[in-house]
């Protein structure tokens, strides 16, 4: 195979293995559901829990794992995430083409995934594109369709997405200490989607931040402390030097933080980005993952008085106009 041909191949399967940005249609389920989405999931605890007791999913990680549910119908979902691990975590929805799904995942993609990456971190270009040459040709119908952002160890997050029926994987690619990534070590997940629109999640936004490729993030709201709705709204999508295409991650900033540690952890394709230890001075709260343009996601936060960041997981965010900062008060 010519080198050409290999760096083609190997460019667009990063780019689908890190980002998932197959030019799919955009999805437009929300706009159905959006007119439906008419209470408040920030009242009280009693009301809320009661509202939306069917539509919360529950996902865990105890050390190196997703434990939750193996199957559900396909419509809205609010999936709460308990990060009760020591490491930085976040759990994207990847969409499997038909009749694929973990085994082949594990038998195909995790081997020559990771030889890859480690030679990228090596520096040794032509070996990555060999290690990713082995990849198959049904990876570049995996679309990844959201999920929870980056969420810091002993933290719980919440996000709700919207899932068509198929099979999904479930991933988390943050970096061990040594380079290795979290899907390799099991926060790799199978879970099945029905066909059955039965989930009608009642989220009302308190604020809403729009992300596109052209003005980055946009988000201009006072925002007040307390239990907070984001909805997210993707418009033009872009694939970053980093194969990536962007998505939104809720940041607590202590005063004093190294901001420019944090855009430069952003970046996987940095030898210690994405890895762990995340940077000093920052805790993440959620967020939402990259989804196609058009798409719409929502998170929930607690918020007190301070400083917080919004940021994309990609390379230098703040020249993107991917990092924002805002203040509650
Ligand atoms: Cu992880």
């Amino acid at each position: 195979m010519k080198i050409s041909k290999i760096t083609k191949i190997c460019t667009r399967v990063l780019l689908l293995i890190f980002i998932g940005s197959v030019t799919l249609a955009c999805q437009d389920k929300e706009k159905k559901d959006e007119t439906e989405m008419d209470k408040d999931l920030t009242e009280s605890t009693a009301e809320q829990s009661e509202k939306t007791k069917s539509a919360v999913v529950d996902i865990t990680t105890n050390a190196m794992e997703f434990k939750t549910k193996d199957e559900l119908p396909s419509g809205w979902h609010t999936f709460r995430y308990k990060n009760k691990s020591n490491e930085t975590h976040f759990v994207l929805f990847e969409k499997y083409p038909e009749g694929r799904g973990l085994e082949d995942a594990q038998a195909d993609l995790t081997g020559p995934f990771q030889e890859g990456m480690n030679a990228i971190i090596a520096g040794d270009q032509e070996a990555a594109n060999t290690a990713f040459s082995k990849l198959p040709e049904w990876f570049q119908e995996v679309e990844f369709t959201g999920g929870v952002g980056l969420t810091s160890a002993q933290t719980t997050s919440e996000s709700t997405i919207y899932l068509e029926p198929g099979t999904y994987l479930m991933e988390c690619y943050v970096k061990m200490p040594n380079g290795v990534f979290h899907s390799v070590q099991g926060m790799f997940k199978e879970i099945q989607v029905t066909q059955a629109d039965s989930s009608k999640v009642e989220v009302t936004e308190d604020y809403t931040i729009s992300i596109d490729a052209v003005n980055g993030i946009t988000f201009n709201e006072k925002v007040t402390p307390g239990e907070k709705i984001f909805k997210v709204e993707f418009g033009e999508q872009k694939v970053h030097e980093n194969f990536v295409k962007h998505d939104v991650n809720l940041v607590w900033v202590d005063q004093g933080a190294d901001m420019a540690a944090l855009n430069s952890w952003m970046n996987w394709a940095n030898p210690k980005g994405l890895q762990t230890p995340a940077p000093q001075g920052f805790k993440f709260l959620g967020g939402m993952q990259e989804m196609n343009a058009g798409g719409t996601g929502y998170f929930k936060a607690d918020l007190r008085p301070g400083t917080y960041a919004l940021v994309s997981e990609v390379p230098d965010p703040q020249s993107k106009g991917l990092l924002k900062t805002f203040t509650v008060k």
